[in-house]
């Protein structure tokens, strides 16, 4: 039976320092199935993370709709999985 990977979204800022740590290792690995989105360009995205993830923090990844913040718990999520 195939193995059903959880859904990644990632929240983050352009300008956030811990938002490009996350986003650097991502790259340095080669993850890319991760959705991202900017809380600037699209107040949207904002309006999301406030209301499911609870508080007006980037980064933010949430998997399969939970939120997980903190860029070290973030990175250490990431690698456990890739
Ligand atoms: N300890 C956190 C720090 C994250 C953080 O301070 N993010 C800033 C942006 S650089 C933030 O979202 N501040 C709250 C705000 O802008 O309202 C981490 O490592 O992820």
């Amino acid at each position: 039976m195939a193995v059903k990977h959880p859904h990644l979204e990632l929240f983050y800022m352009p300008t956030c320092p811990y938002c490009q740590k996350v986003l650097r290792w991502m790259k340095d690995h080669d993850v890319e199935d991760v959705e991202l989105f900017d809380i600037v360009s699209e107040p949207k995205n904002k309006d999301r993370l406030i209301t499911e993830g609870g508080k007006h923090q980037v980064p933010c990844l949430f998997i399969d709709g939970k939120p997980l913040y903190e860029s070290d718990d973030i990175i250490a999520y990431l690698a456990s999985v890739y």
